[in-house]
């Protein structure tokens, strides 16, 4: 940015030179039809000069005598600086009319200053060369304010248009950040370059394509960048992440207490992380540390409660060669309390960016339609809550019912889709099913072995990004 705007400061003392010399040309034509001028036209056929000649030869002196003065030492003997405005700020900003105009006035008036005013009384000799120089200096001085305005429209209208397209990169590739440590959705992080902490770094008045900065520059431009490379943290926990622009897919787990979401969520990311997002991507990876060990104690066969309070998504980071950005699964485990109803609304934000919610049962347990019922009306409450949204319209986000211990014997073990919608409000889930497809435009029914890494719980994940129009779900198959 520097560099442009030393660009645009020197460019001032040459583009407007162009019109300035037609003004001259006229200017001078016009001073050789009065008195005393006019009798240098009388003189000039005895000397086989024509007009046109003595027309452009002022133009010439004035001009070669204003680039002499701007551009050689002879400028800072009659105190023209010579010197881009400096600027301490970083990012450093385009400055062009906004901060440039006032110093290239006063660098244009210290030049008409000398050579009307000094020039002529002090160097009485040079004054022929000093009043073209003069004529040319005010011709420009009045050419650049056209200049300048020509210079910021077309920065502003390129900075306008690779806006547009970096919000285009960013909305398919990224669509929006989710931070992996509190959970909340932002439109987009906050970069950290050399020490200052921008918020959604993109084109600005500071950059196209790149902010400068004291030490370095760094990319601002489009998600198919090195942007997503720089250091970035969450605007609302500043909390550092490494999510690299990845576009997320949330998913939502609800259910009743000890209905098997955290054994599904350990199964969806337990799978994915084994099969390496079934071959088609290069790497799939448990974004937080504890992910580990957690789902150690899962394969092992033990899974603890979950504290209705928690509030941290397990985070799957896969890559492909074939995507732009990462794809990053984010599942919300919520412990079964929040679902009993007793506990605050607010302690799960995450309902008011979730892509897709998936509601677990257990139809082992006692009374398992009033369980599932009761937790599903939470969740629906819940949601509608979060994003004021009235019992009369039907929610966008797309829903799935999985049915756990499948591994049971049972009246809905094996059966899965249309099958186990009909059986399930057959046998006494009617008043489920029925709210389910009142509530919800897409609603979708498994049955799986949560305990088990096995695909029928990706089936759900990948139905559920299927009916939410996302990509992720090619890593289900
Ligand atoms: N047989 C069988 N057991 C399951 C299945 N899913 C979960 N379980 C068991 O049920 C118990 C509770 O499972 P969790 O996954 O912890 O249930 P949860 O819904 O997360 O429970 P909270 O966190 O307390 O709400 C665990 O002992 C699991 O091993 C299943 O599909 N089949
Ligand atoms: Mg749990």
């Amino acid at each position: 940015m520097k560099e442009l705007n030393s660009a645009v400061w020197y460019l001032a003392f040459i583009i407007p030179l162009v019109p300035a010399c037609i003004i001259a040309y006229h200017f001078f034509g016009f001073l050789l039809t009065i008195f005393p001028f006019c009798i240098i036209v009388d003189l000039a056929p005895l000397f086989h000069i024509d007009i046109g000649t003595l027309q452009v030869v002022p133009v010439v002196i004035g001009c070669l005598g204003f680039l002499i003065i701007c551009f050689t030492p002879l400028g800072q003997s009659i105190d023209m600086k010579q010197k881009v405005p400096e600027l301490g700020t970083y990012p450093v900003p385009f400055i062009g009319l906004s901060k440039m105009w006032e110093g290239l006035v006063s660098e244009y008036y210290t030049i008409g200053k000398w050579t009307f005013f000094l020039g002529n009384p002090m160097l009485y000799f040079i004054s022929p060369f000093a009043l073209p120089v003069f004529v040319v200096t005010v011709a420009a001085a009045v050419m650049l304010l056209p200049y300048l305005v020509f210079v910021d429209v077309v920065y502003y209208a390129a900075m306008a248009a690779a806006k547009v397209v970096d919000e285009m990169q960013y909305r398919h590739n990224t669509k929006r950040f989710v931070c992996p440590e509190c959970g909340r959705a932002s439109d987009r992080p906050v970069y950290d370059v050399c020490g200052n902490r921008i918020p959604g770094l993109r084109p600005s008045e500071s950059g196209i394509f790149t902010v400068e900065m004291e030490a370095a520059s760094f990319p601002c431009f489009g998600s198919n960048g090195k942007r997503k490379e720089l250091v970035q943290s969450c605007p609302l926990c500043s909390s550092s992440v490494e999510t690299k622009e990845g576009r997320p897919f949330v998913v939502s787990v609800a259910g009743a207490p000890s209905s098997g979401k955290t054994s599904f969520v350990y199964s969806v990311i337990g799978r994915l992380e084994s099969t390496s997002g079934s071959g088609k991507a290069d790497a799939a990876l448990l974004y937080h540390a504890w992910e580990g060990p957690e789902l150690a104690r899962y394969r092992a066969g033990s899974c603890g409660r979950t504290p209705a309070s928690f509030q941290k998504p397990h985070v799957v980071v896969l890559e492909s060669g074939r995507l732009t950005t990462r794809r990053l699964l984010y599942m919300f485990d919520t412990g079964g309390e929040f679902f009993t109803g007793r506990i605050e609304a607010d302690i799960q934000p995450q309902y008011s960016h979730t892509d897709a919610l998936a509601l677990v049962l257990d139809p082992s347990c006692d009374r398992p339609a009033d369980v599932a019922l009761g937790a599903y009306r939470v969740l629906v409450e819940r949601y509608r809550q979060f994003n004021r949204m009235d019992a009369s319209v039907r929610i966008d986000v797309p829903l799935a019912v999985v049915v756990t211990h499948s591994d049971i014997p049972g009246p809905l073990s094996g059966l899965s889709g249309t099958d186990l919608r009909d059986r399930m409000a057959d046998i006494g889930y009617f008043g489920l099913v029925n709210s389910a497809e009142k509530d919800f435009r897409r609603v979708s029914f498994f049955t799986c072995d949560a305990r088990a890494e096995c695909k029928e719980t990706g089936e759900v994940v990948k139905r559920l990004c299927e009916d939410a129009g996302e990509d992720i779900g090619q890593f289900f198959d």
